[in-house]
């Protein structure tokens, strides 16, 4: 298991969870870019965007309702937060498992370099 993220699900790699359930795993990001940055992954391994099909799609879904309960746990759903899923590499995907970032705690900046 070369995959980064697939090391960290497994509990291989540390990490700081901060919610699980049988399709999704979150956890804090290790270079934080907001005072909340969570990285909510698939369990299922899909690189990216590109790569979706239904199945994996449909959990994608999951995620989003997972990231507007986190949202609300870490005090950041009134003020607002940025989910964000960088593709490829102009969109600057670091790594390839598909992964949603959870970004609030202060007011960022429009429009992303
Ligand atoms: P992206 O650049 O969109 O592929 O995002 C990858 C993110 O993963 C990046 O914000 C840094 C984070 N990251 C990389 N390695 C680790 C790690 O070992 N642990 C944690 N918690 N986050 C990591």
């Amino acid at each position: 298991m070369d995959c980064l993220f697939c090391r960290i699900i497994s509990g291989e790699i540390p990490s700081s969870k901060v919610y699980e359930d049988e399709y999704l795993y979150a956890f804090r990001d290790i270079a934080p870019q907001a005072p909340v940055h969570i990285l909510v992954v698939p369990k299922l391994h899909v690189s990216g965007i590109n790569e979706l099909d239904e199945e994996s799609a449909s959990i994608a879904s999951k995620a989003l309702v997972a990231i507007r309960d986190l949202a609300k746990r870490e005090g950041i759903a009134e003020s607002g937060y940025r989910v964000v899923i960088n593709t490829g590499r102009d969109g600057q995907q670091s790594v390839d498992h598909l992964h949603f970032h959870l970004l609030g705690g202060r007011t960022l900046a429009w429009p992303p370099g």
